[in-house]
């Protein structure tokens, strides 16, 4: 017999976007097997089916909205004793019914494969779990497993945590050997004990960015080597060519400059364009030069790629540096914006400060930290006088695993010698 499966009573809310489709037509789904995830300004649920059956039809699809009623599938009524016709006519709270989620349980084998229990990952942090963006049934594989929601990034829309996530995190975890070392926990404070706090969410980008920092940091042993470049003759170059670039509507700032530089350091030193592989034993050396930038948006740092640098014009990597940084500004970068990147340059040199120290993209083995240049006094040991130069500090910090102190300083000195020397640069392509 054919049923009808309505959204339930939801309580105050109104045209609730569907986030998620957990069913497709032919699944055979129990009384609360959940059906679709929908989320409100507040929290996000699953609806669970309220009977029994075989889905004949699904009548929603995800960015739908629904409320109290909204018609989900339609579904074959399987008589069981636990399927009695009478609670189909009933509201199911979504909440309040413990979910079994049909698209979840298949996901627990290649895990269940590797002996892990509870007590073998680190051990849940409960006020961050309870507000970890996920939805019930993703917190009770979580459960099951004895995942730390508060510790797995969410891909989902708007960073929400999927069984997919919860199954990458063990399988990170497992894979990396420390499933018995949890790092020490920063103390937690109830900042409310000492005066009015306001709690506000991290966002998305951040969350996203926060947790690939985060791994790089405990993961690669980084060393940060300081120099700084003369671009005095650099800057009337930049200067020379304003009217062309103008013409070709690019915006030329030192970094286009500093991305050539770059290039023509990797060709040198083709470590630096290299990644370990994911078993740590032998280096990737990549054919292609893709510069990642880091680029301050609104909603947080994201870096996007230029592809193939090296075979850019100073004007092209201007053009593209301007027009990444909009698309990102404007959150239109699309993953593949921001995909296959090789080394990243980081400038701070448009806002200020003398230098500081970038963590590696990983699994990049390098990255160029910016600083803003400046006029200092520079010995000139044939004149024996103090000249005037344009100076422009930098750090790379590099992954000690992959390069060693000598080969990041040489790798810094011909940087500088290459920025210095802006001839040679657009000479490049
Ligand atoms: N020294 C002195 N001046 C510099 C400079 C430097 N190293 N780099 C840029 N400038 C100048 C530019 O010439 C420009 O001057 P005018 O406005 O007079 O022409 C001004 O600073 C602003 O430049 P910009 O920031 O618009 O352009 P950019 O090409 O230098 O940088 C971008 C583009 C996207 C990298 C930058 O806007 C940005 O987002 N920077 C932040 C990156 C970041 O957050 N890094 C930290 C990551 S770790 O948390």
């Amino acid at each position: 017999m054919s049923q009808d499966i309505f959204v339930p009573d939801i309580g105050d809310f109104k045209e609730v976007e569907v986030i998620d489709v957990l069913v497709k037509p032919g699944d055979r789904v129990e009384i609360d097997t959940a059906l679709i995830t929908i989320e409100t300004e507040k929290a996000t649920m699953d609806v669970p089916s309220s009977t029994a059956g075989v889905i004949r039809a699904l009548l929603v699809k995800k960015g739908d909205k629904v409320s109290k009623g909204s018609l989900i599938l339609q579904l074959d009524a399987v008589a069981t004793p636990a399927s009695a016709p009478a609670l189909v006519q009933q509201p199911v709270s979504p909440v309040a019914v413990p979910v079994t989620n049909v698209s979840v349980a298949p996901l627990v084998a290649p895990v269940a494969m590797r002996p892990i229990s509870a007590t073998s990952l680190p051990s849940i942090n409960e006020v961050g779990f309870s507000r970890a963006h996920a939805s019930p049934s993703v917190r009770r594989f979580a459960r099951e497993l004895g995942v730390d929601l508060s510790r797995v990034t969410g891909s989902g829309v708007k960073g929400r945590i999927t069984p997919e996530d919860v199954k990458a995190w063990v399988k990170q975890v497992l894979a990396s050997g420390n499933t018995g070392v949890a790092l020490p926990k920063v103390p937690e404070v109830d900042f409310a004990k000492f005066g009015s706090v306001e709690l506000k969410p991290l966002g998305r980008i951040q969350k996203i960015s926060g947790s690939r920092l985060h791994a790089s940091w405990v993961n690669v042993p980084h060393v940060w080597q300081m120099d700084e470049a003369d671009i005095t003759d650099l800057e009337v170059i930049r200067k020379q060519l304003k009217s062309e670039a103008d013409t070709r509507k690019v915006k030329l700032t030192p970094l286009a400059f500093v991305i050539m530089a770059v290039v023509k350091s990797l060709k040198e030193f083709p470590v630096f364009n290299a990644s370990l592989d994911a078993s740590g034993q032998s280096l990737v050396f990549k054919q292609y030069m893709n510069i990642g930038f880091a680029a301050d948006t609104p909603n947080g740092l994201v870096v996007p790629v230029i592809r193939n640098a090296d075979q850019k014009s100073v004007f092209a990597i201007a053009g593209e540096l301007a027009l990444l940084s909009e698309k990102a500004r404007e959150g239109k970068l699309g993953a593949a914006d921001m995909q296959g990147g090789c080394f990243t340059v980081s400038s701070l040199g448009g806002i200020g400060g003398t230098s500081f120290t970038p963590i590696i993209n990983a699994p990049e083995v390098a990255i160029l930290g910016v600083s803003k240049s400046s006029m200092k006094p520079i010995y000139n040991a044939t004149t024996h006088t103090f000249d005037a130069r344009l100076m422009l500090p930098f750090t790379l910090a590099y992954d000690h695993r992959v390069i060693d102190g000598a080969l990041g300083a040489r790798f810094t000195t011909y940087l500088s010698k290459q920025l210095a020397n802006v001839t040679g640069l657009l000479a490049m392509v």
